[in-house]
């Protein structure tokens, strides 16, 4: 693999791990025309995000990235150029050891999770020095200018564009997926973990006045849905109480699932890799962010609100936050939602802006490819 890049994935839970570097791999490949390796240690859950992957194969080559199982006891395979730990999985040993013993230094990086605490731009790109003096480097993505910066492919926001300014082309992605929308109906996707906070907004949109239509992948956040509905729910059919309808939708492949946040008005988001994706939707969104140990992420939530408020006007930035902290801190949501309505046009307007904003720096792939070329 000289001049290739190894990238190592250990799923933690749920679909993020998998998601990110899925999505690197694959830009690395098409955009930078890298051999890219994927070392995953869990096909079950790529499977769910590439449909088109076989999970008992060891090896197979998918869009373009060779995507391998991790096994449980490796096997000695030649070391690439650039090896990116994602999300500290900790390579296997005998890896770490032969890359210790390259003759020509190969470029190591962990890839962190992203936040948008102000301390991870200091952070970003240091070294730290390993056994045998080989250093690895630490990179961090996130939405300040002094960090690695988002994943986001070529041609993603004018594919997004064609969808938001065609009504044909939105409406022919929704009809595809099952989705009938009123005309007038507001459209909002829900992707969350379980959330007690769900039935209080729920019965705030049901209570009107204005029709809203809720789609929700299959996943986690269905329980507190059906709980809420009280009856189990079918995917494809719609139940409507007052002004809400909600349907269930399949897990959709990444692509669609991006068409499906650009077709709505509104999405709900979690973790790390749909929150990115909503914020490329341009359209507004509402963060569940992923719980840690002694409510770490809180901080996490207050830095990203902190960043993504500071060009609202004072009082929609209050309702803003007043609804994400009502869903990621068990608050009234109901009351909050009520709340979001006046500032509706501001924070649609201001979504726009973020992403224009977001857009105009490097891609993480990009940045990813020059620092190993700063490195050389
Ligand atoms: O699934 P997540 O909650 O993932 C994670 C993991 O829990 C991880 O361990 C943790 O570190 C991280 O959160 C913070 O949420 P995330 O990151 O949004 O990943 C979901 C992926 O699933 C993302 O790539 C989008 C994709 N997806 C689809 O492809 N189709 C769908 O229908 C939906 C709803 C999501």
């Amino acid at each position: 693999m000289d001049n290739g890049w190894d990238i190592f994935c250990k799923v933690v839970d749920n679909f993020g791990d998998a998601g990110v570097t899925w999505r690197l791999a694959r830009q690395l490949a098409h955009e930078h025309g890298l051999q890219v390796r994927l070392w995953i240690d869990n096909l079950g859950a790529f499977t769910r995000l590439c449909p088109e992957a076989d999970l008992h194969r060891a090896q197979q080559t998918l869009e373009g990235v060779l995507v391998c199982r991790w096994p449980e006891h490796w096997v000695d395979t030649p070391v690439a150029s650039v090896v990116i730990e994602a999300f500290g999985c900790t390579l296997p040993a005998q890896y770490e050891a032969a890359l210790a013993n390259r003759l020509q230094p190969a470029c190591w990086i962990n890839l962190e999770y992203l936040s948008a605490e102000p301390w991870v731009g200091g952070c970003h790109g240091l070294p730290s020095m390993k056994s045998g003096g080989v250093r690895k480097f630490f990179f961090f993505p996130g939405f300040r200018p002094d960090t690695g910066g988002l994943l986001r492919e070529q041609g993603l926001l004018e594919a997004r564009d064609a969808l938001q300014g065609s009504v044909k082309a939105r409406t022919a992605f929704l009809n595809s997926v099952g989705v009938y929308p009123a005309g007038t109906a507001c459209l909002v996707s829900l992707f969350a973990y379980e959330n007690g906070g769900l039935g209080g907004w729920f019965d705030q949109m049901a209570a009107g006045p204005s029709s809203v239509h809720v789609l929700v992948p299959e996943g986690r956040v269905l329980a507190s849905v059906q709980a809420w509905a009280g009856q189990t729910l079918t995917q494809g059919q719609p139940f409507t109480r007052g002004a809400l309808q909600v349907q269930v939708l399949p897990f959709l492949s990444q692509p669609a699932y991006d068409q499906l946040l650009w077709a709505c008005d509104f999405n709900a988001v979690r973790g790390e890799d749909s929150f990115v994706r909503a914020q490329w939707a341009a359209r507004p969104l509402l963060w569940h962010i992923y719980q840690q140990d002694e409510y770490a992420h809180w901080e996490k939530l207050e830095a990203f609100l902190a960043l993504y408020t500071q060009a609202l006007p004072v009082a929609a930035a209050e309702a803003l936050c007043a609804v994400w902290r009502a869903w990621n801190m068990d608050g009234d949501m109901s009351a909050a939602w009520a709340g979001l309505m006046p500032h509706w046009q501001v924070l649609a307007a201001h979504a726009r802006n973020w992403c224009t904003e977001l857009a105009a720096r490097p891609d993480l792939a990009t940045a990813l490819v020059q620092f190993r070329r700063n490195s050389l």
